[in-house]
């Protein structure tokens, strides 16, 4: 509307000022204007905006953000926190002529402490980085999931990122012991110093993670790690029905150790395999798939689940079923299961991650499939995700004929109605990816009008100029 297009115009002649502003105040930063840097730079995996920042900064330090952050809340210049790009939800898009701060020079691992069990390591550093120097020392970061190549550790915090291992280790937010962030004012605030118990009042920490860059710039964050995971086993199981796949969920956990319990439908499994070239996984064509991995480190554990298997094919739950014999073939299964995403992400889909507790799964996905054949039976609809924490992906794929506007109109429609199911169900409009740009106009059918002035509130006091990933999480007012 036209009110909405003068706020942005005002903000993109602000920002086009901002960025020669921000040059003269911080002279030594890396300030970039590139047509190609603003292209890669202004964007993550989603691909419903057109990139435009004004310029994308490269902050070489804590105290070069800082300055960056105090000129620009001078300014009024709007921020777009970048880390590896990888999001789902828009939440490091700049559409409208912001300034981008990258932190792919923040790549320092600042500190590693055996006897604590952390690594304290810059924004910048890359998930997979964290894992391998933990597997060097002996140790294991647990936080895994396909775009970990890429990810940097600023933007997981700032999203708390999932993926396969959430069943067994939870979420980023729980191998966050310390962060240090700078705050709207382009102050530095310290939280929690790695601390395994800190009971001082107001835990900010946990408020930035998950913040979707709304709050502060994460500069620097401590992560916990762990003992390494024990040698594990991956089961490709081929399931008769929806029903059957809860069945054979609590028949799994109570037998064996479980560290993932995904799922994939029939479809996304044809996605998948022409994608990757992947033969077919099993000899019985099955409408489900779990991909289930657990600890085994004995031969007794491998019979305990090749048991566990032949129960559940006596009672009609499975059809067919592979189990990995060696690591390679782990490796291999995984693929089925980690590949889908990029698989149709040419289509584009528009993406959906929902979230129900695992007992409303069954009901959840019978009603959307209803819900889906009545309003939209022409969009094919890929179905994945981490069953066993009540995480579904949704992928509609946008047919070949069709206009991005003219589908992008369609998805609101479907979103729509999809969250208003979800809502009713009482789960969340987004399990693991955010809210960021796309998933924004729905905030409300998922949290309260209190919760969200509560929020509005929070983000006035973190970030008093409003600089902060504007037009992000928080509905327009
Ligand atoms: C996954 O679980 C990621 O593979 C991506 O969260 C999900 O592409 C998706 O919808
Ligand atoms: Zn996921």
């Amino acid at each position: 509307d036209a009110l909405t297009y003068h706020r942005r115009h005002a903000m993109n002649s602000n920002a086009m000022n901002g960025a020669a502003a921000l040059r003269r105040a911080c002279p030594q930063l890396r300030l970039v204007t590139d047509a190609a840097v603003l292209e890669s730079h202004g964007r993550d995996w989603t691909r419903f905006r057109q990139p435009s920042p004004a310029a994308v900064a490269f902050p070489d330090s804590v105290r070069e953000v800082q300055e960056l952050v105090a000129a620009a809340a001078a300014h009024r210049i709007p921020l777009v926190p970048s880390g590896g790009r990888t999001g789902l939800s828009g939440g490091a898009v700049a559409a409208f002529g912001e300034v981008v701060v990258s932190f792919d020079r923040m790549r320092r691992i600042v500190a590693f402490n055996p006897l604590d069990r952390t690594v304290t390591v810059e924004a910048g550093v890359v998930t997979a980085a964290v894992q391998a120097l933990a597997r060097e020392k002996g140790l294991y970061y647990p936080v895994s999931f396909a775009a970990e190549g890429s990810s940097q550790v600023g933007g997981n915090v700032a999203t708390n990122a999932g993926g396969i291992r959430v069943l067994r280790y939870g979420l980023t937010r729980e191998w966050v012991a310390g962060l240090k962030v700078v705050t709207g004012r382009g102050e530095l605030l310290v939280c929690n110093r790695g601390l395994v118990k800190n009971a001082s009042g107001y835990d900010l920490r946990h408020l930035l993670i998950g913040s979707e860059g709304t709050l502060g710039l994460i500069v620097e964050a401590t992560l916990r790690l762990t003992d390494p995971p024990l040698p594990s086993k991956v089961m490709l199981l081929g399931i008769a029905s929806l029903d059957a796949l809860m069945e054979v969920f609590a028949a799994v956990r109570g037998d064996l150790a479980l560290t993932a319990f995904e799922f994939l439908t029939d479809r996304a499994l044809h996605h998948v395999r022409q994608g990757q070239g992947l033969p077919a996984p099993l000899a019985t064509p099955c409408p489900l798939y779990v991909l289930a991995e657990f600890d085994c480190a004995a031969q007794s554990e491998e019979d305990r689940a090749l048991a566990c298997f032949e129960r559940c094919a006596e009672q009609g739950w499975l059809l067919d079923g592979v189990i990995s014999q060696n690591d390679r073939q782990v490796a291999e299964l995984w693929r089925y299961r980690e590949g889908i995403s990029e698989s149709i992400s040419h289509f584009p889909p528009y993406k959906n991650d929902l979230s129900v507790t695992v007992s409303r799964v069954p009901e959840f996905l019978r009603r959307m499939d209803a819900l889906l054949q009545e309003i939209c039976p022409e969009f094919e609809v890929v179905w994945y995700g981490h069953i066993g924490d009540g995480n579904l992906h949704m992928n509609i794929l946008k047919p070949p004929s069709l206009e991005l506007q003219a589908f992008e109109a369609r998805s609101h429609e479907i979103s729509s109605r999809t969250y208003a199911l979800t809502r009713e169900l009482g789960g969340s409009i987004s399990a693991e990816h955010g809210i960021g740009l796309l998933k924004r106009p729905w905030l409300d059918q998922v949290r309260s009008a209190a919760e969200i002035e509560l929020m509005r509130g929070i983000k006035r006091v973190f970030d008093p100029a409003g600089i902060f990933n504007p037009g992000k999480l928080l509905p327009e007012m």
